[in-house]
């Protein structure tokens, strides 16, 4: 067989829409007889009806044979797997095949065998007649069965090779994934329907179709409708906001076909992009299609779940990257409501490494590929009002081949713009669409003003269409920061019609050893390690701190706060907050003191709030939560869709008590024979030095002491805390580097310096009324270094004033200005604060966290990313109790708690690298470095690097 042949297919139908029917088909699922050769040339004897497959295994249908102990999967981003080499592929071509014996139903006759997707190249045969082959991974393809059914038994034989001439047009980022992965059936349906259902802002829907039989739609009045007829009708419009769908019969010879139609109309007008004649703002995601298990073969219920978690957190929008999805995905997306751009499996970005020389997409060769692909996906997601624009592709280059795809669908499809961001010129699409341009760049094509093509017409062209970023924000590892600054650039510029986060999920492979696996963790020889592992959903689908923060940023409803009242705007594009219930909560230090509704008028707007309750003590905030007032089909009532905080107010804390003095003592070394709190609160509680005591002996320790905490005189380090035997808080700079850390070239630049091994030396302890500990920290080999001076009193509490100041030419941003201790491991299983929560937050994310009292596990401040790094920081915090122990910012800290270092932390690979030490680890944070998204796309912004600077950390310790 020529593998390497240009064609898309041979013995094909010609495609056709993705129907509901009543006509009778045969599921062909299931489990099928499997055998995996590692070369193409295996003889095609296995074909014939009784060929004898009881030497080979059971493999289920759909599915992808590498994730079934067969081979193993291989993940490359950019580069290929194989040379690059059009159309040619190598001697090695896993090849897999399948048998599957199956009962023709009594009196059956015709049909075609259809096959929603098979990776990537499929040969098949019936009853050991050859129907034909087909290339085009995520796109069905029909078989003519009739001649060769057979009453009775019937054997379907399919040989599947990874690599052909197609493979360079599906380069795509994710897993190398081979198998019949999508649902086989044989069926009697041959019906092509294509319903065009518009709507006309005054209420008024036109409706007409192209196919067999008559349409009807009863709740409409619409009675056996003749194709080609258009007619108009009273509606309500279908918007991913207001999903409203009519049920259609289409009666056709021989079956009946039943649709869902939506009306709804798509347009640009002075470049802004259009639904019903009102602006389209997309607050969308970028979808793979993933499972850890299953890789593409996705339940039908983790599509569901995808939809449902999208919806709940006010995703409006999902972009298929880079192939179109399973078919029922875009059925729970009309129904649901999802704005989708559909796009087209096609991909050849690993020739962009040759500056695109002998790219696909501009060689004549492939074009009937690239057409037979687009018309595979146009003609089978057609008559979903959710599709709302066709994209041709990604990362594909420019050429010829685009424009042929692109004319063909004008033609056949009129009504949906289309998209493709790899052509700068746009050219060929309707819409302005880039990747991870920064915020600046954004700003400037909101204006208008970006930079010229060199073409003028074209420019002029490309001036007048609304701008998308089909990609930004990569959501890799911790991140993405400078979710917030995107969206006020959305809201704010007509001409921005959104974008999409890059992506939806981590494709973490569930792994024995490593719990997820990336590339590399099959010993591919080419890959690009975690690159796939950014999500804003965990492999698991357990939302990441991203996904949080996103919802909040993709807010429908803002909250203005004033004297006395609320201002309620209603950001959604077409409805109004009927929907909504809200709620008014005031807490004192996180204590809820009142609740009340408030009476929110449906358009929104100022409403006035009751007089709320005070009482002493603390911060006294106001919390408006917006809420689904009845279970919606993917909430339920009481869902939370928004909400604003305010402080109400702040109450000073009450003046220290008298202090106490420090005073020396020796005592023997901790390991549990040291001075017990009680007596070190005796001796240490006099401020005329009577409680001076030296207790003697070999590895005796001088400690200085006041009240029931102690530090070593000779280091100045705090080594007990309240009867807790602590190592002392000591100033940190350095976190264990972040994905985007890495890809912005800081966490080398702190390696090189050396931020992870820093050195402390102690110039000078005095101990009196306050014990004032001087230091000079620095790494190795460098100038540069940090005087750190360390205040110290006691007044019952511990107070702690550490005034930094750089020494030398510090340039490049630090990781973190804090302090770093150590505890028992054994003290502290749970965390108790009061501040932003319940989740992590950097300088650039977090905004989902608000003010509160929380409590977590220690595991629960964990932030499981699938690859380690920083992560768990609670920013803002006023107080936090641990282990007996209440440490309090004047007025706030960063909190991080781990069991394990931030050296270990940086060393793993994957989650089960992280064993629990027996300490706790506890971070005191002044300040973060910034988070950005710089793996793919900006680094932070500069409001966010954290320059070594001359600044004070203040901390109290206090007996909880
Ligand atoms: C962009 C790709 O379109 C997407 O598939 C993914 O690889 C993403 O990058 C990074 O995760 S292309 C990139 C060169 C901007």
């Amino acid at each position: 067989m020529d593998l390497e042949t240009f064609s898309p297919g041979s013995g094909r139908l010609e495609p056709r829409a993705a129907l509901r029917t009543d006509a009778p088909s045969v599921d062909l699922n299931g489990t099928w007889r499997f055998r995996l050769s590692p070369t193409a040339n295996v003889p095609e004897d296995f074909a014939g009806p009784d060929y004898d497959d009881s030497g080979w295994d059971d493999l289920p249908v759909p599915s992808h044979w590498v994730l079934h102990g067969h081979g193993a999967p291989a993940y490359t981003n950019v580069v290929y797997p194989i040379p690059v080499d059009p159309p040619r592929v190598p001697d090695e071509n896993p090849t897999g095949d399948y048998r599957r014996v199956f009962d023709l139903p009594e009196g059956w006759t015709g049909g075609r065998l259809r096959f929603e997707g098979a990776e990537s190249f499929a040969r098949v045969w019936l009853n050991g007649h050859e129907l034909g082959f087909s290339t085009g991974s995520r796109l069905p393809v029909e078989y003519d069965a009739g001649p060769y059914l057979r009453p009775g038994r019937n054997v379907l034989a399919v040989r599947v090779h990874q690599w052909s001439a197609a493979t360079y047009l599906e380069d795509q980022d994710m897993w190398w994934l081979p198998g019949i992965f999508r649902d086989v059936t044989l069926t009697r349906s041959a019906a092509d329907v294509f319903v065009r259902a518009s709507y006309a802002a005054d209420g008024r829907g036109t409706l007409s179709f192209d196919g067999p039989g008559t349409l009807s739609v009863p709740e409409l009045g619409v009675e056996n409708l003749e194709p080609g007829t258009e007619i108009t009708v009273g509606v309500r419009p279908w918007t991913a906001e207001t999903p409203h769908l009519y049920d259609a019969v289409v009666t056709c010879p021989g079956e009946t076909v039943r649709l869902r139609v939506g009306f709804r109309s798509i347009s640009i007008e002075d470049g802004v992009l259009l639904v019903n004649g009102r602006p389209l703002l997309l607050k969308g995601v970028n979808r793979h299609e993933f499972h850890p298990e299953h890789g593409r073969a996705v339940p039908y219920e983790t599509m569901r779940e995808d939809v449902l978690l999208m919806k709940r957190h006010n995703v409006n929008a999902v972009r298929t990257s880079h192939y179109p999805p399973h078919p029922d995905f875009l059925d729970l997306c009309d129904e649901l409501g999802l704005w989708v751009i559909d796009e087209c499996d096609l991909e050849t970005h690993g020739f962009g490494g040759f500056g695109w020389r002998g790219n696909p997409t501009d060689d004549p060769r492939y074009e009937d590929a690239l057409l037979d692909r687009m018309r595979r996906m146009v003609e089978r997601d057609k008559n979903h009002p959710s599709v709302i624009m066709w994209s041709l592709g990604n990362e594909a280059g420019v050429g010829r081949n685009l424009a042929v795809m692109a004319g063909w669908t004008r033609e056949r499809d009129p009504s949906r713009p289309l998209h493709y961001e790899g052509d700068r010129s746009c050219s060929h699409t309707d819409v302005y669409s880039r990747m991870y341009a920064s915020h600046a760049e954004v700003e400037a094509i909101g204006r208008r003003e970006e930079d010229p093509l060199d073409d003028p017409e074209l420019d002029a062209r490309r001036r007048q269409l609304p701008f998308l970023q089909c990609e930004y924000a990569h959501a890799m590892g911790n991140g993405p920061g400078g979710l917030a600054e995107y969206q006020e650039l959305f809201e704010r510029y007509p001409r921005l019609a959104g974008g999409f986060i890059w992506e939806w999920i981590d494709h973490g492979l569930a792994h024995p050893e490593h719990g997820y696996a990336y590339g590399g963790d099959y010993g591919e020889p080419v890959h690009d390690g975690n690159f796939v592992i950014d999500g804003l959903v965990f492999p698991d689908r357990t939302p990441s701190p991203g996904l949080i923060d996103l919802k909040k940023v993709f807010e429908p409803v803002k909250f203005e706060f004033g004297d006395g009242v609320v201002r309620v705007v209603n950001g959604h594009g077409f409805t109004d907050l009927s929907h909504l219930r809200f709620v008014a909560v005031v807490q004192v230090e996180g204590e809820t003191v009142a609740e009340h509704r408030l009476d929110v008028p449906a358009a929104g707007g100022e409403c006035k709030l009751p007089g709320f309750p005070d009482r002493p003590g603390g911060e006294r905030w106001l919390t408006v939560r917006a809420e689904l007032a009845a279970d919606e089909p993917w909430a339920p009532a009481g869902h939370e869709v928004a909400w604003g905080q305010a402080l109400l107010t702040l109450h000073d804390p009450a003046p220290n008590e008298l202090l106490t003095s420090f005073t020396r003592a020796a005592t023997e070394p901790a390991d549990g024979a040291g001075v017990s709190d009680g007596e070190a609160g005796q001796d240490g509680g006099s401020r005329d030095g009577v409680g001076l005591r030296y207790g003697g002996g070999a590895g005796a320790r001088d400690e200085l002491i006041a009240g029931d905490s102690a530090f070593d005189a000779a280091t100045g380090r705090l080594v007990r805390l309240f009867g807790t035997e602590v190592d002392g808080p000591r100033l940190d700079l350095w976190r264990a580097p972040t994905d985007n850390d890495r890809a912005d070239g800081l966490a080398d630049k702190w390696h090189r310096l050396g931020l992870h091994r820093l050195t402390h030396r102690v110039e000078e302890i005095t101990a009196g009324e306050e014990l004032v500990v001087r230091t000079r920290v620095a790494p190795a080999a460098t100038n540069l270094g940090m005087l750190a001076t360390y205040r110290w009193t006691f007044d019952g509490g511990l107070r702690l004033v550490l005034d930094i100041e750089p020494e030398g030419d510090w340039r490049d941003p630090v990781a973190r200005i804090g302090v770093t201790m150590t505890l028992p491991g054994s003290a502290v299983d749970r965390v108790t604060w009061f501040g932003p929560g319940p989740g992590e937050a950097y300088p650039d994310t977090g905004m989902s966290a608000r003010v509160g009292r929380w409590s977590a596990t220690l595991e629960e401040l964990q932030t499981p990313y699938v690859r380690p790094q920083e992560n768990g920081h609670r920013a803002d915090v006023r107080w936090a109790e641990l282990g007996g122990i209440r440490v309090s910012g004047e007025p706030v800290f960063g909190l991080t708690a781990r069991r394990w270092s931030a050296a270990e932390l940086a060393a793993a690979r994957h989650l089960p690298d992280l064993v629990a030490g027996d300490r706790l680890h506890l971070h005191l944070d002044l300040a973060h470095q910034g988070i950005g998204t710089a793996t793919c796309g900006p680094r932070p912004l500069p409001a966010y690097d954290l320059l070594a600077r001359r600044t004070t950390l203040r901390l109290r310790f206090d007996r909880a």
